[in-house]
């Protein structure tokens, strides 16, 4: 039997009871009595506290209680106990609780947590003894019993990432050099309820009281750090935040990157930025070459490189690349006016479907070249399909046979929107190579002639009409006969996209 039916019975039997027997005449009722059984509690409890209470009547029996917190608002309840969770003020805060008990003298009852009227004679705001409870007129004990809770306040918790596990602080850490752009995640709650959180606060290299702490809104779990926040360019630097709750009582800081560790933010040293996809050093040398030889050297010295192939492993990408793909990998590549992504045959293309459309739409420029495994797999297709502006890629490659593209073989350039690129003959190694198709608004712009090992004149570079991404599915390191394929990447740059 539950408590509440419990109750229902007993009162049941009781107006049965004063049915059958003379009514208790008010004025002959002798009021309740209440008992708690602490009356002041030494230690500091947590803001959630367990209280319970009895009553008896000398001459009847005990129905139910009124009880408050702030001596202002009573609240009738037949329970003898209940758990309470406190509203923690200020840094510790002494809470009265007062409770009266309620006899069998009334004709009707409240309802369960009914708010209980009192005539506030001194017009104070609060109960004072004496004053009465209209409702219950006779059947409330008119002393009620106190108990006094220090509540003490406990400072809120912080950790980075998404609750204070070692492992999830682990998860969201920047690599350990960054562009100009960070993103963090940070995990807050407090013990007396995450309400009473009012702030978080946060800091560059600098935790000292005077630093200029700035606020964040107090429901922020994820914040982007630019160079406007202080952050110091080719430099370690440090992030220290802290959590405060509406008592004003701060969490411990906490600094990223942990003691033993370093955070390098490097400056953009120039307007582009080759990313480094692949693991052969021939490759690595020969864009590294081109970009320094362009526009009369224009750019040597101005590019920046970020190698996302050597740290990466099966089942983890490289260390390069933060956990956060949007804003803070996005937000990188926005440092650069234009992107140079070559890879081998195991491209990042999940990551590029992730990156460079957002990229190209905020006004970058990609020039991608991709080498591809065989087989392709369809998840692979759709992720290029995503970004480039290529519609679908064959099937299989166009021969292969890997001396099928002989050496001398010209790449074909073809006309797009009134300007053509340098043919490009091959000088070395192999080529295995699909055809592409382009999309509706897209041009193709490198195609092989007609030749005897594959059908008809297979597409393998393709534009989009307004010039923002130029995919390439040709080895250009083995094309550069005469260095044709340096002066490419040097039209690309210079004259589709305008970069300086
Ligand atoms: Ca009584
Ligand atoms: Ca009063
Ligand atoms: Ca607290």
């Amino acid at each position: 039997m539950t408590y509440i039916s419990y109750i229902l019975i007993m009162l049941g039997v009781l107006l049965l009871s004063s049915c059958n027997e003379t009514l208790i005449h008010p004025s002959d009722n002798q009021p309740p009595n209440t008992t708690l059984f602490l009356d002041s509690i030494r230690n500091q409890q947590n803001s959630r506290v367990y209280v319970s209470w009895s009553g008896e009547d000398t001459d009847g029996m005990v129905i139910g209680y009124i009880f408050t917190w702030d001596k202002k608002n009573w609240y009738f309840t037949r329970n003898n106990d209940s758990t309470f969770a406190l509203q923690v003020e200020s840094s510790d805060t002494n809470f009265r609780f007062s409770i009266a008990a309620i006899d069998n003298s009334l004709k009707q009852y409240p309802y369960e947590g009914e708010r209980i009227e009192f005539v506030d004679k001194n017009n104070n705001g609060f109960h004072d003894p004496g004053e009465d409870f209209p409702q219950l007129h006779g059947a409330v004990d008119p002393t009620p019993a106190n108990l006094f809770f220090p509540i003490k306040n406990s400072a809120p918790i912080i950790a980075w990432g998404n609750d204070t596990t070692a492992k999830s602080s682990l998860s969201v850490a920047l690599p350990d050099t960054t562009f100009a752009f960070a993103t963090f995640k940070i995990f807050v709650t407090d013990p007396d309820g995450d309400a009473t959180i009012e702030s978080i606060e946060w800091s560059m290299n600098d935790s000292s009281q005077n630093a200029n702490w700035k606020t964040l809104p107090k429901n922020t779990r994820l914040f982007n750090v630019t160079i406007k926040d202080g952050l110091l360019l080719n430099a370690n630097n440090a992030i220290y935040i802290r959590a405060k709750d509406i008592g004003k009582l701060s969490s411990k800081v906490l600094r990223y990157p942990s003691t033993n560790k370093t955070w390098y933010v490097r400056a953009a040293k120039g307007p582009i930025l080759l990313i480094k996809d692949c693991a052969n050093k021939d490759i690595d040398n020969f864009y590294s070459r081109a970009l320094s030889l362009i526009g009369s050297n224009t750019f040597d010295g101005r590019f920046d490189v970020l190698d996302i192939n050597t740290t990466r492993t099966a089942d983890a990408p490289a260390k390069t690349i933060p956990p956060f793909i949007n804003p803070m990998f996005i937000e990188s590549l926005n440092l650069y006016s234009a992107i140079v992504w070559y890879t081998d045959k195991s491209p990042s293309m999940t990551l590029a479907q992730q990156s460079l459309t957002p990229y190209t739409r905020s006004g970058g420029k990609v020039l991608f070249i991709a080498d591809l495994p065989a087989p392709l797999s369809e998840d692979m297709r759709t992720e290029i399909r995503d970004f480039s502006p290529i519609d679908s890629i064959g099937s299989s490659e166009v021969s292969s046979d890997p001396l099928a593209i002989r050496n001398g073989t010209e790449f074909i350039a073809l006309e797009h929107g009134g300007t053509i690129y340098p043919n490009l003959i091959k000088e070395r190694g192999s080529v295995l190579v699909y055809p592409l198709y382009p999309k509706a608004n897209a041009k193709p712009v490198y195609a092989l002639p007609v030749g005897t090992k594959w059908q008809g004149t297979p597409i393998l570079g393709v534009q989009d009409d307004e010039s923002t991404m130029i995919f390439l599915h040709m080895p250009l390191h083995l094309l550069n006969t005469n260095d044709q394929a340096i002066k490419l990447i040097e039209r690309i740059m210079l004259d589709e996209f305008k970069i300086r």
